[in-house]
Order: structure tokens, then sequence, then C-alpha cells
């Protein structure tokens, strides 16, 4: 069975003591855990990177081996061209996930790069975003 991929972007590592008053308490490992238990039974890669080169090397590794892919690309939502055109290449469902609803902040958060070749974008559901994401990916794979 393919595993579904949730890649995080930069500063997400810092989830819990970055802008409590923006991104609230959950901390990476609990939103992990959030995905891990919408996901079950079944395989789930979770990754976290402030690298874009990185992050475009796990969807190349995602183009060949994820049945999905989640992802939060934070703040290369907005800028990486890149990123965009490595999603271009997967062939499976892919849901962008933001933690806060990015078209309420700063307009230099308003232009999604990503949006473009999401399935589906979910924005403003907190961490708990995540869990929703997973399941909602698994409906579209099953
Ligand atoms: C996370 C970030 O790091 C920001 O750059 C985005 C996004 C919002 C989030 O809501 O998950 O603006």
């Amino acid at each position: 069975m393919k595993p579904i991929y949730v890649l995080n972007g930069p500063n997400l590592n810092r989830l819990g003591k970055r802008e409590p008053e923006i991104y609230a308490k959950a901390t990476l490992a609990d939103v992990e855990r959030y995905c891990r238990e919408a996901a079950g039974t079944y395989p789930l890669e979770f990754r976290q990177s402030n690298s874009e080169a990185e992050i475009i090397g796990w969807i190349h590794e995602a183009i060949d081996s994820a049945a999905g892919i989640v992802i939060n690309p934070a703040a290369f939502t907005f800028t990486s061209l890149a990123i965009l055109d490595a999603l271009k290449m997967f062939e499976g469902p892919i849901i962008e996930l933001h933690i806060t609803n990015i078209h309420r902040r700063e307009p230099h958060y308003h232009h999604s790069y990503i949006s473009k070749i999401a399935t589906a974008v979910i924005a403003g559901l907190g961490a708990e975003g995540y869990r929703t994401a997973t399941a909602s990916l698994l409906k579209l794979i099953k």
C-alpha cells in the first residue's frame, strides 16, 4: 500500500512556541499524532524541513511512492514556483493545508502558488486541520 505523505515547510518545527497567538499551542509532534490518528493503520510519512530543496526531494520521492500528499508549504506557499513545478509531476491527490486562514492575514499571505495544483485547500482550522486533511485525503485515495 503506497503511503500518504504529510510534508511541512519552514518554521513549523517551532510550532507550540512560534507566535502562539497565531498558531496556538500544538507542537509539530502533536500535529503528527493527529495525522496518525486520522490515518489509523494506513501508512503515513510525516516530514518537516526548513529547506526548499529537501521538500522538493521528498515530492520527487512521493511521485514514485506515495498515494497522496498533504502539504503545508508554510512561507514557501507564496514564493516557490519550484515546489509548484515539483507537485505538477505528482499524479495523486494533493491537499494544501494552512493552520491559519491565510486570506484573513497580511496581503503577502494571500496569493498561493500551490493552490494552482492542489486538489483541495484547507485553511484556518488550526492544527486540527491536519486531522481533517488526512481523513479527506484517505477518502480521495480509496
Ligand atoms: C504557516 C506559515 O509558516 C506562514 O508562512 C503562512 C502557514 C501560514 C499556516 O497557517 O500554516 O502564512
